[in-house]
């Protein structure tokens, strides 16, 4: 058994990429094994690496229990039977966060973690925006893309990072200053057993936290010690607590700005910006800094963002939403609109409930379903209509919207089914609806 390695990397996406290199840089040449038989990372691993072994199409239970130490890709379910065949055995599984953790420990720069079900990337993004006007010298990373050990490559104050509860599973000794996690509705069901188990997976930041940063409109991100807590929310606050009192964002009885002037659009995504003021303030932001990024930062794409306004209804793009309580939040934040809301869901839905969408789409014009699991959100709704693939679904909006409409592409569901990533998804809306501008029936 040649391959016998003391490391084994487990996944070859971006994650473990980041992980060879890491360990490359500490002496250690690990075994790299993923069930796919193409992972996206072996053209740049034989590249960079040609002396790293890499085994596909499965996990290799004989290296698994001779590891000393094996790092898991978030995308690996840690209940995969060789890999809990190992943990039986003793053996570490950790992830990359976790690497991460143990290589800054002793620096200890500060490190801000965010987590939730809605909003990280969005939230992620604002703080990390606020620490770039402050002038910190600060990194971005983890789920948001840039995996946790590449931030590493230059040494940095403050990394902000966003966390999935993948990545949460594998990681304990994270020591941040601040965390949060935002919100917590179904997700990722068909890995966790239930919404309590993935609950706890994200509340287990908290744990490697000074301070903990909740959601007050959000009992399930309470943390169970009270100590050293803080809250954001959209009521208006007590003591040092964020919120909104009189239509102005403060902290505590100090006032920071008019909501009026706040970029973003949808009460969600003021929710979003309080919680990142919040971590910022801990990472030494001062005031200034925030309001100019909360003035600014209209929002991410791909998270309701209007794409085209043509004979007058609005096509929106949240391909982002990639879970039920994301489209909630989305037709929520159209529900003063005075026109119709058509809109377009449907994909993987993961194992999620769709019952929490029934009460949502009632006031909808027209639903537009297509995908793997388009049919049980169809059942909802006596206005459903199901297509095949996103050009029928546009054309059909398009037919059926009057000026003063909202189109919404908002999927309530993974996009795995028919695109690469949610991205893809939302450029082909996106292509759809410009095409519909050269059509006779634009
Ligand atoms: N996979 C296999 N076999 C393997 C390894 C992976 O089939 O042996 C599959 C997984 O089921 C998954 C895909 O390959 O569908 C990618 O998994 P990965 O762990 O190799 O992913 P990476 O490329 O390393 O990207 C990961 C995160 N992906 C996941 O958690 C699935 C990225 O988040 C993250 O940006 C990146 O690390 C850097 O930290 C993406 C994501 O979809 C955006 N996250 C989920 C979400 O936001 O809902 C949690
Ligand atoms: P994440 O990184 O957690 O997936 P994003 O900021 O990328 O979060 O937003 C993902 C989706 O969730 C988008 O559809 C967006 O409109 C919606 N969303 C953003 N913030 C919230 C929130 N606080 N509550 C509910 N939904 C939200």
């Amino acid at each position: 058994m040649e391959n016998i390695k003391s490391h084994v990397v487990l996944g070859l996406g971006a994650t473990g990429l980041s992980v060879v290199h890491y360990l490359h840089e500490q002496g250690i040449t690990p075994l790299v094994m993923d069930s796919r038989h193409q992972p996206p990372g072996m053209e740049e691993l034989k590249r960079l690496y040609p002396e790293v072994e890499l085994l596909t199409g499965g996990f290799d239970c004989r290296y698994l229990v001779q590891a000393s130490q094996i790092i898991i890709s978030p995308g690996i379910a840690i209940d995969t039977p060789e890999i809990r065949a190992a943990i039986d055995m003793g053996i570490e599984v950790i992830g990359d966060v976790e690497l991460f953790a143990r290589a800054v420990k002793g620096r200890e720069p500060c490190v801000i973690g965010i987590t939730g079900s809605n909003g990280k990337s969005t939230v992620t993004t604002l703080v990390g925006e606020m620490a770039r006007v402050a002038g910190l010298n600060y990194a971005v990373g983890g789920n948001i893309g840039v995996p946790a050990l590449d931030l590493l490559r230059e040494p940095r104050d403050l990394y902000i990072l966003e966390l999935s509860s993948f990545q949460l599973e594998t990681t304990h000794s994270l020591n941040c200053i601040v965390a949060t996690c935002l919100n917590i509705s179904e997700d990722h069901m068909d890995r966790y057993t239930d919404l309590e188990a993935y609950r706890q997976a994200k509340l287990s930041l908290y744990c490697q936290s000074k301070r903990a940063l909740f959601n007050r409109e959000d009992e399930l991100t309470e943390p169970k010690d009270p100590m050293n807590q803080n809250s954001f929310g959209l009521s208006a606050p007590f003591n040092d607590e964020w919120g909104v009192r009189d239509g102005k964002v403060v902290h505590g009885t100090t006032e920071i700005m008019n909501l009026l002037d706040v970029a973003l659009v949808g009460s969600h995504n003021h929710a979003n910006l309080l919680a990142a003021m919040a971590l910022a303030y801990h990472a030494g932001v001062d005031k200034e800094s925030m309001i100019q990024v909360a003035m600014t930062f209209t929002g991410l794409a791909h998270r309701c963002e209007l794409v085209a306004v043509q004979n007058g209804v609005s096509y929106v793009n949240d391909s982002k939403a990639t879970n039920v309580g994301a489209t909630v939040a989305a037709l929520e934040g159209f529900s003063d609109h005075l026109g119709g809301i058509i809109l377009i869901a449907g994909g993987d839905g993961k194992g999620a409930d769709f019952q929490p969408l029934q009460q949502a789409i009632q006031g909808l014009s027209q639903l537009i379903t297509l995908g793997k699991d388009g049919d049980k959100i169809a059942e909802f709704s006596e206005k459903a209509i199901r297509v095949s693939d996103m050009y029928e679904a546009v054309k059909k909006a398009n037919e059926l919207a009057e000026a003063g409409d909202i189109v919404l592409m908002s999927p309530a569901c993974a996009s795995l089914d028919m695109y690469k990533n949610f991205m893809a998804r939302g450029e082909d809306f996106r292509a759809e609806v410009n095409a519909l501008a050269g059509s006779s029936n634009a």
